[in-house]
């Protein structure tokens, strides 16, 4: 039998997931399929990849960055291609909340329906991060402690401080340098050893999501959810757009060959979960350069959240169509400005972006009660918003990439895996 690639392995993972999910959904009671199959046996597994998955994101970021960094060769390079990729991010991110505001007004969704009979649900209010709490939070002042708790501005800035210390020292540390080129080797090998049990990991973590969430809140908030993947599928308009336009790539070429990284997100809902096969499918089947990946893609899993702000706009009308609110232009620009700064202060991991929704609702002057509604359907718009964030980054990537002439050829052969 043919041996199939990676790639098609977790997408045949991902299709049975979906299929076993509602094979169990409607059994999703049932003591013995709640705590042995779905509580134990599908959240082991799953449970087990994204461990795996979670474990190589802060030595794999600290030491591609740091030998992406040495390698870049100057701080100047470092600060074009900082500014560049920042500027794309949040270019990228207010488009995204415009487009999630457009299709929600022009759709009235939400309009109608009574919040009296929509299901409830457990949220708590996000810490109101205030700017100058998450800018402070950015600046690492116990590298030890900013690994353990994976916080990743705080590990970007110190092992790029790294890397461009390396790179002043020069010959000094030659064999320092050396011996971060061959730990990155070594990084990216075990995640790929790692990635073998993507189709595992995947179909536990699917089967698990589509069988414990309520068919019936789903079809009480369809609206909402069908509004937002409307949202997003327009929104990889404008990646198309980018790809073709600015980095001269087929974009169906592009789709094709970063289905891995999107079978990865979606079951995580997880950008930083999805660091590592970001980073290394981009050098592999695009032949983008580590050193600006290593930096661009943890980067963007921590500031640039395309998909969560699509869904924050979305959210922010639906909620105010809820409770017969009028929302003014004033609101829609204050809700376009929070968005862009709540993806700064939202991590790369499960829920956060529904966490942040309060920042946005707040300042537009809607009733936090609104999560309360929205959050029935959350974990499965999750898995959607982390794929298109993580697309963001990678589209970004590519596009500064190529500007910085930092794609080498790949032949068409990796391209079908
Ligand atoms: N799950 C988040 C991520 O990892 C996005 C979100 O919660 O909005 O990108």
């Amino acid at each position: 039998m043919k041996k199939f690639g990676l790639t098609t392995r977790i997408m045949i993972g991902l299709a049975l997931g979906v299929v076993f999910g509602l094979i169990l959904s409607p059994f999703s009671q049932n003591p013995f399929v709640k705590d042995v199959v779905i509580d134990s046996i599908l959240a082991f597994f799953g449970g087990m990849f994204i461990n795996l998955m979670k474990v190589m994101i802060v030595p794999l970021v600290s030491i591609s960055l740091a030998m992406g960094a040495a390698s870049i060769g100057d701080v100047k390079k470092l600060r074009r291609i900082g500014t560049k990729v920042l500027g794309f991010y949040f270019a990228t991110t207010a488009i995204a909340v415009a487009i999630g505001l457009f299709v929600a007004k022009i759709t009235n969704v939400g309009k109608g329906m009574i919040h009296g009979n929509l299901p409830k649900g457990e949220y708590e209010i996000a810490q109101q991060s205030k700017l100058i709490d998450v800018l402070l939070d950015m600046i690492p002042k116990n590298i030890v402690n900013a690994m353990s708790e994976e916080k990743m501005l705080a590990i970007i800035i110190f092992f790029l401080l790294l890397g461009v210390a390396i790179t002043a020292l020069g010959d000094k540390v030659k064999n320092l340098k050396t011996l971060l080129e061959e730990a990155n080797e070594l990084v990216l090998k075990m995640v790929e050893l790692i990635m073998q049990v993507a189709p595992l990991g995947v179909f536990a973590l699917i089967s698990k999501v589509v069988a414990s969430t309520g068919i019936d809140v789903l079809v009480k908030l369809i609206g909402f959810v069908v509004v937002t993947l409307i949202a997003f599928v327009i929104h990889t308009g404008v990646y198309q757009i980018m790809l073709v336009g600015m980095a001269k790539m087929n974009p169906i070429k592009f789709f094709k060959n970063f289905l891995n990284v999107v079978s990865v997100a979606f079951s995580t809902s997880s950008s930083n979960a999805t660091i590592p096969v970001n980073i290394e499918t981009l050098s592999e089947k695009f032949g983008v350069s580590e050193e600006i990946s290593s930096f661009t893609i943890p980067l963007g899993a921590t500031v640039n959240m395309d998909g969560t702000a699509i869904m924050q706009g979305v959210a922010a009308v639906f909620i105010a169509n809820l409770y017969s609110i009028h929302l003014g232009p004033t609101q829609y620009i204050g809700i376009i400005l929070t968005a862009v700064l709540a993806s700064v202060g939202t991590a790369g991991v499960p829920g956060a972006g529904m966490l942040m929704l309060s920042l946005v609702l707040k300042q537009a002057g809607l009733p936090l009660e609104g999560i309360g509604v929205v959050i029935g359907v959350d974990r499965i718009l999750d898995m959607f918003r982390t794929v298109v964030n993580i697309t963001g980054d990678a589209v970004c990537t590519i596009v500064v990439a190529k500007s910085e002439n930092e794609i080498r050829e790949v032949n068409d052969k990796n391209f079908s895996d």
